[in-house]
């Protein structure tokens, strides 16, 4: 690697500029960003950032769950260290939220072509399909399905909320690749936002992440019986909207017993037929229960389970359980947490180590290769939110460490 006179720093401005104008494809009138994983607004976000990968030279392969990888050679050759994220979004997502990772490891690259840095080993940029899960369950399904931890097929047949194939949608995107989902990475390094509140309450700019809590989202189907609300006794009804509800009740009861890690959400409930005037017959909802311990986490899912059988039958409703994602806590490498402390404290910060609340792809690289994250704050702990913001100064922080780390990690 060749020598440097004055230290590498990334371009703010250029990396600001480009997050801007990708938070455009399927910007939304009030200021957010829906881009979600597979339709027409992915593809162009997907084709905008592999636009800037081709300015680049980089080599790019696309695999068969529509992963995009980008390759700057090094002086030899071999798995390549690497960094990268997600550019799907949330309905209701921002500008940050995966897309940060991705336009920052093209920031590093650009920076170091533009040093004529050569790194001994080759550096990698890559965007992951589906991180999300908010239209096809579950989340991190392409890094999942690259780095082993789910199976191809199977995610190519998911149904997403709007009942289409992945398959189907990945070819209709043209994102259908050939290459096998067998991408390995020397080293894993994401850069993301901290999507909670712990840096900016505690007045710290970098997060390094130690790793990332447990993951359990589930659907659950009851069944009722639809009935007139006006005449149906209480005791004869089989109302499946009510059960919905005490299971969300009862969800916010168990993050109270448990305390904090613990958290609990239904995020998704849909009522059939959904009428002022008619008790239910059927209510589809989400559990999503998340905790840094695996243990504790399976007493969540214990008692949750048996209270939505228990308050079913109590009502003489049918109740179907399906498991949409379930992923258990992972830990990052020490020697990546470490090198985030050392280079951020080169740059003057001290790094806090945080576990992270949210799932992401560098969860899925971790069994595979040393793997680490490096967070910068969420304004007022806010994201998948449109309001989701990071100022500049901090991600310019974030994204000069994670040069620094990158630039240690491909110098071998
Ligand atoms: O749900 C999550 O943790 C991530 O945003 N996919
Ligand atoms: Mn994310
Ligand atoms: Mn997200």
């Amino acid at each position: 690697m060749s020598t440097q006179h004055k230290p590498l720093r990334i371009n703010i401005e250029r990396l600001s500029a480009r997050l801007r104008e990708l938070a455009l494809v399927g910007g939304t009138p009030d200021g957010g960003v829906c881009r979600l994983a597979l339709t027409r607004d992915d593809k162009a976000g997907r084709d905008l950032v592999v636009g800037w990968m081709q300015e680049l030279g980089m080599s790019i392969r696309v695999d068969a769950i529509g992963n995009v990888i980008a390759i700057m050679a090094g002086k030899s050759d071999g798995p390549p260290v690497t960094m990268g994220s997600h550019i799907d979004t949330v309905a209701t997502g921002g500008a940050y939220d995966g897309n940060l990772g991705v336009l920052a490891g093209l920031e590093v690259v650009t920076c170091l072509q533009e040093a004529g840095v050569t790194p001994e080993h080759p550096i990698a940029v890559g965007f992951f399909t589906n991180e999300e899960g908010a239209r096809f369950a579950p989340d991190m399904m392409g890094s999942g399905v690259q780095q082993g931890a789910l199976s191809l097929d199977t995610c190519l047949d998911t149904l997403s909320i709007d009942g289409k194939k992945v398959r189907d949608e990945l070819a209709a995107i043209g994102y259908a690749g050939e290459a096998p989902c067998d991408f390995r990475a020397r080293n894993f390094v994401e850069l993301h936002i901290e999507q909670g509140p712990v840096l900016e309450q505690k007045g710290d700019i970098i997060g390094a992440v130690t790793g990332v809590q447990g993951i359990s989202w589930t659907e659950v189907t009851l069944h009722g019986v639809s009935n007139h609300a006006g005449t149906t006794p209480m005791s004869m009804r089989k109302d499946a909207a009510f059960v919905a509800a005490a299971i969300a009740v009862e969800l916010r009861q168990i993050a109270s017993d448990f305390g904090p890690p613990q958290v609990c959400t239904v995020g998704h409930i849909k009522l059939e037929p959904n009428l002022i005037n008619v008790v239910s017959r059927k209510a589809i909802l989400t559990l999503d229960l998340r905790n840094t311990s695996e243990e504790r986490l399976q007493e969540a899912e214990a008692r949750a389970f048996a209270f939505v059988d228990a308050a079913a039958a109590r009502e003489g409703l049918r109740v179907e359980k399906r498991t949409l994602a379930r992923f258990a806590p992972v830990d990052f490498a020490e020697e990546i947490i470490a090198l985030v402390e050392r280079e951020a404290a080169v740059l003057g910060h001290k790094a806090r180590r945080m576990p992270s609340g949210a799932g992401h792809d560098a969860q899925m690289f971790a069994p595979n290769c040393p793997s680490g994250m490096i967070f910068v704050p969420s304004a007022g702990g806010i994201s998948h939110n449109i309001k989701e913001h990071t100022d500049a100064a901090d991600i310019e922080v974030g994204a000069n460490i994670l040069l620094q780390v990158i630039l240690k990690l491909a110098a071998g």
